[in-house]
């Protein structure tokens, strides 16, 4: 399946009047209008190998039609997702659930849609079939070296995966905590994860990352070894330069100030990027902007004063991923929904007066400092987003253009209405 270009350039021409109506509306009083647009035509979110699936929860799974059955089809539907967005240019693999038992093929694949591959991410909270040691109580910080030592490997195998298919970064997450106090020693714990995690750098090729994720709670509901991001940085600093600090905006309790642990971190220079998604409750993982877009642009607000003011590169100096996915909607509209929130509040981030801001901060003026930063939230910026994914081949608006051009119902003849997407 892929979507031809002419399609989308048909659709493009029907929308074009009322696009260009909106965008001359919102230009006009755009201050550095081309260096908006030419931020936001850079701008790329990789999307995860697992989210391409109907997710389930513990109470059951209703699987869409036409799932991906295997890794060459979830690249074709990220294909289709970069084909009408041009924001998604990469797939993020978590392994095993996506082997890329020929690398070559699979590189071959992804770069025919125009992508690239992205973090890979390491399984150590579930045992796989065959597995010499049991991940039921731990990895990384397991008491018993033997279980340690699997986990390390594991994820040294990880690594030698994404060098094939030309990733540069590992991240991550551990499930593990203890569920009762008592249960664990969580200084020793720490200490086991550090040496574990000591061991993985070691075998980190010279231009590789590892990002270091954390999460509160779940599966574990006592205690995480991993729980916060002052754990997170704590390992971060202890390991060194390759290793720095991954955000899930799920994984924070309740009101948590996210913009502000995001601005520390890129003071520190150990922001190692985001897992997008959004939440009511806990790791809810639902479609990005859908619950709260207003802290999504306070995130970028401080993305982007923090990386402009360390002369960094906003596509490039960061790693921009999506960690979202349920059992409802379609994945790939999902995935669109998704890109579309990002971008969204990247825009209007970049509205923001920024000197005037500073301003009011120096004169104390907190009426004026919301003035300002409501100023470029309630700015509709979705014309902006839309010309600059127009300048970049895309479509005006993806979701319509995947709606209209009937996606899902071509991909459920081709690969049937019963199919559950591999993995997970
Ligand atoms: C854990 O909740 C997490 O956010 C980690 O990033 C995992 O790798 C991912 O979800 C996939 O389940
Ligand atoms: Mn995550
Ligand atoms: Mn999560």
């Amino acid at each position: 399946m892929q979507i031809e270009k002419y399609k989308i350039d048909e659709l493009n021409h029907q929308a074009s009047s009322k696009h260009e109506r909106a965008f001359e509306y919102v230009a006009a009083d755009v201050k550095d209008l081309e260096s908006v647009l030419a931020k936001l035509e850079a701008f790329n979110v990789a999307i995860p190998s697992w989210a391409l699936g109907t997710g389930g929860t513990r109470f059951g799974r209703f699987s869409g039609g036409g799932e991906p059955r295997s890794l060459e089809e979830k690249i074709e539907d990220v294909g289709a997702i970069q084909a009408l967005n041009k924001s998604s240019n990469s797939i993020s693999l978590h392994i095993p659930w996506d082997i890329p038992s020929n690398a070559d093929a699979i590189k071959a694949a992804a770069a025919h849609h125009g992508l690239r591959f992205d973090a890979v991410n390491s399984n150590t909270f579930q045992d796989q079939k065959d597995q010499q040691h049991s991940f039921k109580y731990g990895s990384l910080h397991h008491v018993d070296k033997a279980v340690r030592k699997q986990a390390v490997e594991h994820n040294i195998e990880v690594i030698k995966y994404g060098v094939e298919l030309g990733s540069n970064a590992l991240s991550v997450w551990l499930a593990d905590g203890s569920n009762f106090p008592g249960q664990l020693n969580f200084r020793g714990a720490f200490q086991n994860t550090l040496e574990s995690l000591q061991e993985i750098y070691e075998a980190l090729p010279d231009d590789w990352k590892v990002w270091v994720e954390y999460k509160p709670y779940e599966p574990n509901f006592y205690s995480t070894t991993i729980g916060d991001w002052g754990q997170s940085l704590l390992l971060a600093n202890k390991l060194g330069p390759k290793a720095s600090t991954l955000v899930d905006l799920g994984h924070h309790l309740p009101n948590t100030n996210i913009e502000q642990i995001v601005s520390l971190l890129l003071m520190e220079g150990k922001l190692a990027g985001f897992h997008f998604n959004d939440s009511k409750y806990g790791d809810d993982d639902l479609t990005v902007g859908s619950i709260n877009p207003y802290q999504l642009f306070l995130i970028f607000n401080e993305l982007v004063e923090g990386m402009d003011a360390r002369g960094m590169t906003h596509a490039t100096d960061i790693g921009w991923m999506i960690d979202a996915s349920h059992n409802l909607k379609d994945p790939i509209e999902d995935l669109l929904q998704s890109v579309e929130a990002i971008k969204i509040a990247y825009a209007q981030a970049l509205l923001v007066d920024t000197a005037a801001l500073k301003a009011a901060q120096a004169a104390n003026d907190a009426v004026q400092a919301q003035e300002i930063l409501q100023a470029a939230y309630r700015t509709d910026v979705r014309s902006l987003v839309a010309e600059a994914r127009l300048r970049a081949g895309g479509a005006i608006n993806p979701l319509a253009a995947y709606r209209s051009l009937d996606v899902r119902g071509n991909l459920i003849k081709e690969r049937g209405a019963k199919t559950v997407a591999t993995g997970l």
